[in-house]
């Protein structure tokens, strides 16, 4: 306890650099040094003050905070932190890399269902009808859907006769080796030399699309690249606020409008603010009101028309799923991205009740790559979609894991 006291102490002394020194991080001009690119990917530390351009609407957090300039310079979402061009938002690159989780040991409930099936197909002693049923079974269970569970098991039957195999163990490995190509795709995250790059994050209510804005942020900042936030839900002032702290724990600019303002105007005016201060990336915030409201799908259209007039540039528009909702997420992807043209799904919540199984719908029946996945509410629980050991998880878990 007491050698933990002095740790604190002495990690409050170097962080704040005795009082001063956190304005001077956070507020040093850095010119237009080059990004490190692309670098090592990790999140800040815990807590850390990386670099920072706070947000002029958002409530000060410090002293350092309330002394930053006010909004003069504004744009007409009346938003943006008004600094000289000179310095790039938040170009930084002192968040250091940090420990990321293992998929394998955040996947909850989905290891445990189809691993139940699979402990119960490799206890016996042949491949028969039965195998094919509870292989069936725990593929719909696991939220995989009933139409790519078929194709799947077709498949694997022609596999499986093709080779001879007569084994619960050698079906089971071509089972993971089917799913495993099923799911290989590129998966990388685009960011375009010379452009203002703009990453959409879209996705029905309560999904995490806030919160995987903030995580994303940490990593893209620890690849030194500098990045503004746009509070592009303005349904609800928390919205922004809650963005607004992301930003300053991050050490990104942020961009807001009032409330019930026009979300295209802000992300016009982030485009404009990144593109001014060198920005590589703008993360944008959107509503999740119900995708089944026409207008909030008309809304992102027109959003994503403004994210594209010069200089900006959409790069990635990331379709944020809860994985929990199973089969829903199915049909919400389809929607987002008749309307949007989703290039990638971040899955959340992986690490609670879900199922996983819609990690291989969404992409076998809409080919959007899962790009990344949520595994908890801490920062640094977002982690790259890795197909291989995502497979292994679920094959490989003992039943009732
Ligand atoms: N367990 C877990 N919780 C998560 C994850 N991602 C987000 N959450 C939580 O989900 C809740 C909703 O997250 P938000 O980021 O506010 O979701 P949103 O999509 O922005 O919601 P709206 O702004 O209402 O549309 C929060 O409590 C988050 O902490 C995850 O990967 N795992
Ligand atoms: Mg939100």
């Amino acid at each position: 306890m007491h050698e933990l006291i002095i740790a604190i102490i002495a990690a409050v002394v170097v962080v704040g650099g005795g009082g001063g020194t956190g304005l001077v991080v956070r507020r040093r001009r850095r010119g237009q040094a080059p990004l490190r690119r692309p670098g090592p990917v990790g999140p800040a530390a815990p807590g850390r003050p990386a670099a920072t351009t706070p947000s002029a609407t958002a409530p000060p957090a410090s002293p350092a905070e309330a002394e930053a300039p006010g909004p003069g310079a504004a744009p007409s979402a009346g938003v943006a932190e008004a600094e000289p061009p000179a310095e790039a938002a938040g170009s930084a690159t002192e968040v250091p890399p940090g420990e990321r989780p293992r998929l394998g040991e955040r996947l909850g409930k989905a290891r445990a269902l189809l691993g139940g099936y699979l402990a119960s197909v490799r206890a016996r002693d042949r491949v028969d009808e039965t195998t094919w049923e509870e292989l069936e079974e725990g593929l719909i269970l696991a939220d995989v859907g009933a139409e790519v569970t078929a194709s799947i098991l077709q498949e694997l039957r022609g596999k499986a006769k093709a080779s001879g195999v007569d084994s619960p163990d050698a079906l089971i490995e071509l089972l993971r080796n089917d799913l495993v190509e099923r799911l290989s795709a590129d998966r990388t995250l685009h960011v375009e030399p010379d452009a203002t790059n703009v990453w959409l994050l879209v996705g029905v209510n309560g999904v995490g699309k806030t919160t995987t804005i903030g995580k994303l942020g940490l990593r893209v900042r620890a690849e030194g690249r500098s990045v503004v936030m746009a509070a592009g839900d303005t349904f609800r002032a928390a919205a922004a606020d809650q963005l607004a702290s992301w930003a300053d724990r991050v050490g990104a600019d942020l961009v807001r409008g009032n409330e019930g303002g026009d979300p295209g105007a802000v992300i016009f005016d982030a485009v404009q603010h990144a593109a001014a201060r060198g920005a590589d990336l703008v993360l944008a915030d959107t509503a999740g009101r119900l995708h089944t409201k026409v207008n909030l799908m008309e809304e992102l259209k027109k959003v994503r028309r403004v994210a594209e007039r010069p200089p900006g540039h959409v790069a990635e528009v990331l379709l944020v799923l809860d994985a929990t909702t199973g089969q829903n997420g199915l049909t919400q992807a389809k929607q987002f991205a008749d309307a949007v043209g989703v290039t990638g799904v971040v899955l959340t919540k992986l690490d609670g009740t879900a199922k996983g199984g819609i990690a291989l719908a969404v992409q076998t029946e809409l080919g959007i790559p899962v790009k990344l996945v949520g595994v908890g509410e801490r920062p640094e629980d977002l982690i790259d979609f890795d197909p291989a050991e995502f497979v292994d998880a679920l094959v490989d878990a003992p039943s009732g894991a």
